[in-house]
């Protein structure tokens, strides 16, 4: 028998994801870019047992649906195939926040299960290598790997090869946060977003237009963090979410994530900076809202979301994934 556990932090992309360009083996259409969150943590504990006939579940202390723990099943089965390997595992997995509610609990539970999987199968990989692997299972995994500013590249190759995450250094890093407004309790979302994506790639007129658009909101991402500049940065990244979010409503029938609370949560942060705090929100497949802000602004934009919100997180950065044996 042979165990692993690993850590790994959520992430919230700042230029979004939405779009494949091949879904068996899960490209992305474009690149994105993420901040890692460590107030958002996964904890995943795999562990290879010869006496198991089938993979085994657990999530948050609950035996896993069918279809979660299938899709842990096939992503264990390129992890054998890596390591030559038949015995199948038991997998238990915590999330110390809301699981399935549009809070990225696919990034930080793929990235932790890659690299504790990877680890117990005595695979020796790098982290460019689990980052590739952690986008098998969800293509926000693979910037999970990473503490910090994350870049995810889309790559050319049609094995993937070269679409993998990398970090990116910035001066801003220490001094931002995340606070997160979570609505609705953390109910399960409306619509996952594998499936979403596809619906707004096949059916969405603004489709072509998003994809045009996140190559400029990349190369204006990265200058803002290369110049230190967080205007700029949560200027592009609130204008990048709501034009993701434009997409997926215009997709027929629409997708829409957004209930009356993340409207005036949106509301809030505008009147915020124009009190002159530093605040900017992103949205993804949930009705949440997260607002980038400074160190110093923090808890003034945790005061002024509270009262909305059912609940309210302020996170610092987060580190890279870690594993023990
Ligand atoms: C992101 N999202 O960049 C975007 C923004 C949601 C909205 O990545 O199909 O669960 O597993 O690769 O990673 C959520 O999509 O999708 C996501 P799959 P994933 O964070």
């Amino acid at each position: 028998m042979s165990t692993a556990t690993a850590r790994a932090c959520a992430n919230i992309a700042l230029v979004k994801y939405w779009g494949k360009r091949d879904a068996e083996q899960n490209l992305p259409a474009a690149g994105s870019l993420s901040l890692t969150l460590g107030a958002l943590v996964t904890e995943t504990t795999v562990t290879f047992d010869p006496r198991l006939s089938t993979d085994e579940l657990v999530l948050d202390g609950a035996v896993a649906g069918p279809a979660e723990t299938a899709r842990t099943s096939g992503f264990l089965d390129l992890i054998r195939a890596e390591a030559k390997l038949a015995t199948r595992a038991r997998v238990t997995s915590t999330n110390d926040f809301p699981t399935a509610s549009g809070l990225a609990s696919s990034a930080s539970g793929f990235a932790a299960l890659a690299v504790a999987a990877s680890t117990a199968a005595g695979l020796v990989t790098s982290p460019r290598q689990l980052s590739i692997l952690a986008r098998r299972g969800s293509g926000s995994a693979a910037r999970s790997v990473y503490g910090g500013f994350v870049r995810m590249h889309a790559g050319h190759a049609t094995d993937g090869s070269d679409c993998y995450a990398e970090p990116m250094t910035s001066s801003l890093t220490e001094g931002v946060r995340m606070v997160i407004a979570i609505v609705g309790g953390g109910a399960p979302k409306t619509h996952g977003s594998r499936d979403a994506m596809d619906h707004t790639a096949k059916t969405s007129p603004l489709y072509q237009a998003w994809l045009e658009l996140v190559p400029h909101d990349l190369a204006a991402a990265e200058g803002a963090l290369s110049s230190g500049d967080l205007v700029a940065l949560g200027t592009i990244a609130e204008a990048n979410a709501l034009a993701m979010h434009a997409s997926a409503i215009a997709a027929r029938p629409a997708v829409i994530y957004w209930q009356p609370t993340t409207l005036a949560l949106l509301a809030e942060v505008r009147a915020l900076r124009a009190r002159g705090k530093a605040a900017w929100a992103t949205m993804d497949a949930g009705p949440h809202v997260k607002v980038l802000t400074s160190t110093g602004d923090a808890e003034a934009v945790a005061a002024a979301l509270r009262p909305i919100a059912s609940e309210v997180i302020v996170s610092a950065p987060g580190g890279p994934v870690s594993v023990s044996t």
